[in-house]
Parts: C-alpha cells; sequence; structure tokens
C-alpha cells in the first residue's frame, strides 16, 4: 500500500516536472518594463542624467513622477537616486519653478498649452544637465514619461530639444464595462473594475493602468457600458467610482459616466424622463451636484441616445440637441461635459443605416450648448475592418465633434488576430473632408483647427481587461498605446509609434525591430483582405461577431443582416450608395461626392461600399475582373498572414520565450481563422458570380453548408 503511495506520487511528480511551462515576460508591465540596460556604454550615457534627478515641489502628481523615475531608474540602470537641485543633472519642474529655471538658465521656452512640456538639455557633451519644465504638473508628469520613453526607445539623451503639447483636450477611454464584470466586445478577460471590493480594495492594477495611461496622454477615461446601467449613479456606486477618481487624480485623469437617459424614471421614480420637463432638470441638477460633493473634479457624462434600444429625448419627441443641452445645463456650474454620441439608427426611418447620423446631427449643428461634443463613431456603420470616414466630419462648423474610435476587436478577430489599428486611425485622420477646401483633414476637425473649436476631444472603446496582459494578446497592447499616442497628436505617424512601442515592449534588437514594426504595419491590409476587402463590410457572424457569416438574412432588421450590406446577386456585388442608389455620396463634400459617385474615381478600398458592380467590372489596378480580383485579395490575406507567422517564427531568438510563444500560438489561430474567412466568403459569393475558382488555387477544404453550420454559442463579449 505504502509502495503504491510513493509510486503515484512519483508518477505525479513526474508529470508536473514533466509539463513545458515557459517562463518569461507576461506582458502585465505593458511598455514601461523598464528592464536593465545590459550595454556599459549606453547605460552609462544615461546614469549621467537619471542617475541623479530632482523633482522640484510636492503635491500627489510629483509623488509620481518621483515614483516613476525611482523605478526607471532602478531598473534600467541599477541605481539612481533622488538629489538636491545644485548636484542633479536631471530636474523636473512646473509653474513658478519651471519659470525661473527657464530664466536662470537662458532656456528659451516655446509657446505651449499648460499640459505641455519642455525637455532641454543645457549641460555639455559628456554631462548633459537636462530639464523637464513645464506650466502645470501634468505636463511635467507627460514630460518625464516622454523623457523615459527617449532611454527606452535607445535615443541619446544629451543634446535633447523636445517640445509638445497635445493637440486634443480630451482624451478619454470608454469602458464598455458592465457592473457584473462582463465587458461588452471585450476579449481580455472580466473587467478589470472590481466595483463588488471597491471602494475599500485598491487593486494594484488599478495604479499601473493609471501609470499606462498617463504615458501615453490619456486623461480621461468613461468607467461604464455606453449601454448603462441607472445603478451606476446610486449612492453606494458612487463612492466606489469617488475610489477610482481619487486614486487617478494625480495621474491626470478624470473620470466619467455613461448614463442612461431614462435615469429620473429608473431611479429617480418620476413619471417621465423629458429633458423638457422642469422636474426632470431638477433630478439631473441634483444628481449631478450629489456627484460633485462626492467627486468634485468629475469629468461629464457620456450618452447613447435613441441607439439600439437605449432611452433617449426621442422618446419624448424632443431632439438630440434638447436632450444633451438639459444634461449639459446640469453639468455646467461644475465645469462638467457631455459626450452625446452620433451612434444613432432606427428602422422605422425610412433612410439607409449609413445616411442617418448625418441627416439627424447636421441640421442640429449650431443648437448645441458650450459644454457638449457629439462623439462621432469613425465610419458611417459601425467600427467595421474598414470603413470610409463618417461625412459628418467636417460637417458640423458650430459643434465639436468628438472622434470614437474602437480599439477592442469586436469586427477583426477578437484577440487572436494581430492586427495594429495605428494604421487604421491614421488612414480616417489623414482622409481629406474638403469642408473648407483642401487639406480640410479629419485630424484637423478632431484637433478643432478647421473651425476653432472651444473644446476638442478623442475617444477609444478599450480593449482592456483583466487578463494578466490586459488586452489578451501582447501584439494588441500596440493599439491601446498608439491610441493614446494618436489622441495626443492626431497627425504622429503610425509608423513611429508602432517602432516605439515594439523596441519598448518586445526587443531592442534593431533587424527584430523593423520586421515587427513592418508586420504591424502590414497587418491591418492584410486582415481586410481576408475578410471584407474592396469595400465589402458587414458579412461577420450575427450577434457576437465571430468569423464570416455573409449568408446572414434571418434577422429582425434588414439593416442587421449581412445580406443587406453586399447585395450579392447574379448580377454583381456591393451597395449602391451613389445617386443612382441611395444616394449617401451627396453627404460629403465636393469633390468627394462627385469622385465617389462613380466606380472609376473611388478608391478601390471603397468600391463596393459605394457601388454595385457585375461580376465582370474590371478592376483598374489590376485589370483583373470583379471576381477575380475578390477572390485574389481573400486568397492573398490568407497567404500574408502565413508570411507573418513565418516572420514571427524566424525572430524567435530576439524575442522572450513567453511572448514569442503565446504571439506563436495566436499567429497560427490566425492563420486558420483567415482560411476559414477566405473559402466560406468565395464559396458564398461564387453562388452568385457562378464562376470558378482559377485553378492554381488551393480549394476550400469544406462545401459551404459546413462553414455555414458553424456556431458559437458562447463566444466572448457579446453584447
Ligand atoms: C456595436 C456593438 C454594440 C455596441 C454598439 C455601440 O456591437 O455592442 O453597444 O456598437 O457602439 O458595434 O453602442
Amino acid at each position: 500500500m505504502i509502495r503504491l503511495f510513493f509510486l503515484c506520487l512519483l508518477a505525479i511528480t513526474f508529470q508536473c516536472s514533466a509539463e513545458p511551462k515557459i517562463q518569461g515576460e507576461d506582458g502585465y508591465r505593458l511598455w514601461l518594463k523598464y528592464d536593465l540596460i545590459s550595454d556599459d556604454v549606453k547605460r552609462n550615457h544615461y546614469l549621467t542624467v537619471l542617475g541623479k534627478y530632482a523633482v522640484v515641489g510636492s503635491s500627489p502628481t510629483f509623488e509620481v513622477v518621483r515614483q516613476e523615475l525611482s523605478l526607471a531608474s532602478s531598473g534600467l540602470l541599477g541605481e539612481g537616486q533622488e538629489v538636491k537641485e545644485k548636484e542633479a543633472s536631471l530636474i523636473i519642474a512646473a509653474g513658478d519653478n519651471a519659470a525661473t529655471f527657464a530664466k536662470q538658465y537662458g532656456i528659451e521656452w516655446p509657446k505651449q498649452g499648460d499640459d505641455g512640456y519642455f525637455i532641454h538639455d543645457v549641460g555639455s557633451q559628456n554631462q548633459p544637465k537636462i530639464f523637464v519644465l513645464s506650466k502645470s504638473e501634468k505636463g511635467a508628469l507627460y514630460g518625464t514619461f516622454r523623457l523615459l520613453k527617449q532611454i527606452q526607445t535607445d535615443d541619446v539623451l544629451s543634446g535633447i530639444n523636445v517640445a509638445s503639447s497635445p493637440k486634443v483636450q480630451l482624451r478619454v477611454l470608454n469602458h464598455w464595462d458592465n457592473l457584473d464584470g462582463h465587458v461588452e466586445r471585450g476579449y481580455a478577460g472580466r473587467s478589470i473594475w472590481n466595483w463588488h471590493k471597491l471602494p475599500g480594495y485598491i487593486d494594484q492594477r488599478y495604479v499601473d493602468y493609471a501609470r499606462a495611461n498617463a504615458s501615453i496622454g490619456i486623461n480621461g477615461t468613461v468607467l461604464n457600458n455606453v449601454n448603462a446601467d441607472p445603478l451606476m449613479l446610486t449612492p453606494a456606486y458612487l463612492q466606489k467610482v469617488r475610489a477610482l477618481a481619487d486614486l487617478f487624480r494625480p495621474y491626470g485623469i478624470q473620470v466619467y459616466l455613461s448614463v442612461k437617459f431614462s435615469s429620473p424614471q429608473l431611479l429617480g421614480g418620476l413619471e417621465t424622463s423629458d429633458p423638457l420637463e422642469p422636474g426632470v432638470q431638477k433630478w439631473w441638477r441634483e444628481k449631478v451636484s450629489e456627484i460633485y460633493k462626492t467627486i468634485p473634479d468629475f469629468g461629464g457624462f457620456l450618452v447613447k441616445a435613441n441607439s439600439e434600444g437605449q432611452p433617449g429625448p426621442g422618446d419624448f419627441g424632443r431632439t438630440h440637441a434638447e436632450g444633451a443641452n438639459m444634461l449639459a445645463a446640469a453639468l455646467q456650474p461644475f465645469d462638467g461635459i457631455v459626450m452625446w454620441r452620433a451612434f444613432v439608427y432606427a428602422n422605422e426611418k425610412n433612410e439607409e443605416r449609413s445616411k442617418q447620423a448625418y441627416s439627424e446631427f447636421k441640421p442640429l449643428d449650431g443648437q448645441f450648448a458650450n459644454n457638449v461634443l457629439v462623439q462621432v463613431k469613425n465610419g458611417p456603420i459601425d467600427f467595421q475592418p474598414r470603413e470610409p470616414f463618417s461625412p459628418l466630419f467636417g460637417a458640423t462648423p458650430e459643434t465639436p465633434l468628438m472622434m470614437e474610435f474602437q480599439i477592442t476587436m469586436e469586427y477583426l478577430g477578437f484577440s487572436t488576430h494581430m492586427v495594429y489599428l495605428g494604421t487604421m486611425y491614421e488612414e480616417v485622420l489623414e482622409s481629406d473632408t474638403f469642408a473648407k477646401g483642401e487639406g480640410s483633414t479629419v485630424a484637423k476637425v478632431i484637433d478643432g483647427q478647421l473651425f476653432s473649436n472651444h473644446i476638442t476631444g478623442m475617444a477609444g472603446v478599450a480593449n482592456i481587461g483583466a487578463d494578466r496582459n490586459w488586452t489578451g494578446n501582447i501584439m494588441l497592447q500596440s493599439n491601446w498605446y498608439v491610441f493614446g499616442r494618436m489622441a495626443w497628436d492626431p497627425e504622429v505617424s503610425a509608423r513611429e509609434v508602432a517602432n516605439d512601442w515594439t523596441k519598448m515592449t518586445l526587443s531592442h534588437d534593431p533587424d527584430t525591430v523593423d520586421a515587427v514594426t513592418t508586420m504591424l504595419m502590414d497587418s491591418h491590409e492584410i486582415t481586410v483582405n481576408y475578410m471584407t476587402p474592396l469595400g465589402l463590410h458587414h458579412i461577420m457572424g450575427a450577434g457576437h461577431h465571430f468569423g464570416p457569416a455573409p449568408w446572414v438574412d434571418w434577422l429582425a432588421r434588414d439593416d442587421w443582416n449581412s445580406v443587406y450590406y453586399h447585395k450579392a446577386a447574379e448580377d454583381g456585388v456591393g451597395f449602391d450608395r451613389s445617386p443612382t442608389g441611395v444616394n449617401s455620396v451627396e453627404q460629403y463634400f465636393p469633390p468627394l461626392k462627385e469622385l465617389w459617385a462613380k466606380p472609376e474615381t473611388t478608391p478601390e478600398k471603397y468600391l463596393l461600399w459605394f457601388h454595385h458592380l457585375p461580376w465582370d467590372y474590371r478592376v483598374s489596378s489590376s485589370g483583373r475582373t470583379l471576381w477575380n480580383e475578390i477572390v485574389h485579395r481573400y486568397y492573398q490575406g490568407a497567404e500574408d498572414v502565413a508570411r507573418m507567422a513565418a516572420k514571427w517564427n524566424s525572430l524567435k531568438e530576439h524575442i522572450d520565450p513567453l511572448q514569442f510563444e503565446q504571439v506563436r500560438m495566436s499567429l497560427a489561430i490566425q492563420q486558420k481563422e483567415a482560411i476559414w474567412w477566405r473559402d466560406a466568403c468565395v464559396l458564398y459569393f461564387m453562388q452568385y458570380s457562378q464562376q470558378p475558382l482559377p485553378d492554381n488555387l488551393e480549394k476550400p477544404s469544406h462545401d459551404l453548408e459546413y462553414y455555414q453550420s458553424l456556431s458559437f454559442p458562447h463566444a466572448p463579449g457579446q453584447g
């Protein structure tokens, strides 16, 4: 008996030790790793600066600066300490102190906004003396992170001369987190907010979340889902929100809440939530003043109204402006703001979905209160892998528009597809609206340059969850990172950001950095090719939005079905949004409305978005027929994923083993799923094109029925 017991024990022990366990970077530290710099020359160079620093002033924000410098210097250099100003080679100062230093050292400080910073070396080649100066403490914090980036990305410090100011005022994450911990469209585990344990228990994650955001300039967070639970506004939850607000304050981050428009009825027991009713206005005024008593620097509200079943002013015969202004009036005495979403479409309206937001909001231009921003999704439909920019950008000179990007991967393969969104954001921001002639880019609408807006903002639907690596896939951390960088500067280059992120997160080996940057830069176009090439859109699985399903035709509303969007038939494929069809091109400024009205002058990436074309239409860039071009793109996309996976595998020696393995596995899944998208879509469209696949192509391994039979009842993130 005893022998048997020992044999079992031995077997168990053996089994455990035989299990492969890869040690390494688990991704928790994001891009703030601060690993020891092994190169002596480099380390000594940085030591001449970061070895002796002085933070001039004491406040909660300066405490954060001190902590970060201590963490970074001990990590990167193995040493470093705060010293007296006179002995310091790095001095961080804000406000009057900063101005005094500037005067004393003859530093010519470029004109900039309060939260900008100026990093300047007044020392010599061998002994730099660097100042990080700002008007505000927040600016000094941003400047500190910027200086640390210089070290993390192997740039020299001596001679540094960097001035930067945020071009957009509100740089905000939108968490679609429910109070029960489920994250709508979240693919990185449960919500990071542990509402049950708040306000008493402060998870270290909240601190690291704040550090990460501050490091890229994010200064606001909407804690809860736009499909809002009114409970959020109850005193018990406000105490929980307060705990987070108190923690985030020193990091320069304000909290905001999503609110349900019918809260006066649901929480207050009122008979109506009509925004013009004095009783309703009073209810909101009192609620808002209760919030500000609890959280004096509360940011304001985000509202999804009269959209996908959410209540709104329309329920009472009132406009979006009347609804938004009522909330704005309650927030105004406290400097709070309203972010009112333009994501509206209704089945009852006799108008095509892509046109509805413009039709509803354009006539309201000029009617919104001063502290309202209208928050517009980047495309006219809904965060598709690719969309043209929303025609609202540029169309409302009197109304500040806030960009809403999706960072989470709802329509892009969840967390196993590696898709860097920097290029997608860049494509949208660089788009010319022509609102005030050539050069009226979306970026200039958003940062207020075009119409001199008094208030500007950019929002990103967060991809953050309680997974150890935060985003479900280390590579997707790059999307949180690039969102912050582009919110700070909508004109920054996606490539530059990808490069920085790669160095800070994955490797310092120059060839590896180049290879990964190239993968990131190519990844979105590749994904568009194997999912929705040439302007196809909204052909994913119903409900969960996972995988291909161009056959969906059974949902209650026309414009929820895939067949509504691709309109594949024997005569061709694509949605005619030109003047011969629903004419959504009319919502764009000239020359776009004329250019996009004709297939020959429509960019190929939007071809089937704006046009229904015969299968034998000649695609000008390649000379292929439309059918052959669609097939070509699906195959090219899938092949390119295989190429990316092979490239990644070749980098094994230069990447941390755990990071390497996790990404390798995800890419292998992506490769399989790209083939799945390709085969399912090609077989589906083939029924209508009635043309074969070119001979040289690998045939799908199943028939269409097989793909149509697949179901994913427990796909994550469902709404
Ligand atoms: C859709 C999502 C849904 C969101 C909605 C929104 O599928 O979960 O609630 O957007 O933005 O794309 O309100």
